[in-house]
């Protein structure tokens, strides 16, 4: 069943403002359509046309088969006049031309003279996992206080993947350490996230900084992943209590409070009860923070 197609040339005169249009009818036989994977190298065959369409192979060079494109788009095709076969004639490339699109579908036509025929081609273009994902940045630097309770969360960056479907990213994995758990969230787009949960908390005075690689991997085949450094800075906080010699020396005691206050009792039992004057105190505080 033969249709028609209507292409409107819309031509304005340069003088007077005036707009002529004119109709040109040319006759559309069927379309055809082909389903080929993207990034298939130059040259290679998407489909017998001539056979497909049932036009004879012995006229196609007489008829000028030829592939031509709406709005001077890319030929990404060609037809062999030998043997009516579809090749590929550019890059295909899906991320290029459809990027997140869930469907990708490259139009061209084939063009025949004596008699003028028209056949429209749809090539649908499937993704392959050519990308693999990726963070924006090179590494994730985060400053936590060593106060932070179990269980406090830091979002984390996503990953990109200019695929689609399983091909795109489908997790992330955490190295192994002492203090921090991830948890993968969901967007409602789908989009996955990772969260860092702190597992076993901090203590600055143990370690200052604790370097972590986070993996996001993608559900192709060959799976691919992408890497993310992330730095952890631990901050300080106000959680050792400051001893004092006599002669105003100011000693970090890694032992903990218990102790330390003990020593402060025999700093003050060493000064003959009087204890500690309230100002002592105060200097001692401040000296630690800073
Ligand atoms: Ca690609
Ligand atoms: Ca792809
Ligand atoms: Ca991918
Ligand atoms: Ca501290």
């Amino acid at each position: 069943s033969n249709r028609w197609l209507v292409v409107v040339l819309d031509i304005f005169a340069l003088h007077g403002g005036l707009a002529f249009l004119f109709l040109v009818l040319l006759p559309v036989s069927g379309d055809v359509s082909y389903s080929i994977p993207e990034e298939m190298k130059r040259g290679s065959v998407i489909g017998n046309i001539a056979t497909d369409l049932g036009l004879d192979m012995a006229r196609l060079t007489a008829r000028k088969a030829r592939i031509d494109t709406e709005d001077n788009n890319v030929k990404y095709c060609s037809v062999n006049l030998n043997t009516g076969e579809l090749v590929v004639q550019e890059r295909i490339d899906r991320e290029g031309l459809c990027a997140k699109k869930a469907s990708c579908v490259v139009k061209q036509e084939l063009v025949l003279e004596n008699p003028l025929e028209l056949h429209r081609i749809n090539i649908r273009v499937q993704d392959i996992n050519d990308n693999s994902p990726q963070f924006k940045e090179e590494s994730l630097k985060f400053e936590i206080r060593e106060s932070a309770g179990k269980g406090a969360r830091f979002m984390l960056d996503e990953a990109h993947d200019g695929d689609i479907g399983e091909n795109t990213v489908q997790g992330y994995s955490l190295q192994q350490n002492d203090h921090f758990k991830l948890n993968i969230k969901s967007k409602g787009s789908g989009r996955k996230y990772g969260e860092l949960i702190l597992d076993k908390e901090l203590d600055r005075e143990d370690k200052k900084e604790i370097v972590l690689l986070l993996t996001a991997f993608d559900g192709g085949s060959p799976q691919r992943s992408g890497t993310v450094v992330i730095h952890v800075i631990v901050l300080d906080a106000n959680d050792n209590v400051p001893c004092v010699h006599l002669g105003w020396q100011l000693v970090h005691d890694r032992a903990g409070p218990q102790s330390c206050s003990r020593r402060l009792s025999g700093v003050q039992s060493d000064r003959g009860g009087r204890g500690l004057r309230p100002e002592l105190l105060a200097v001692v505080s401040y000296s630690e923070i800073h």
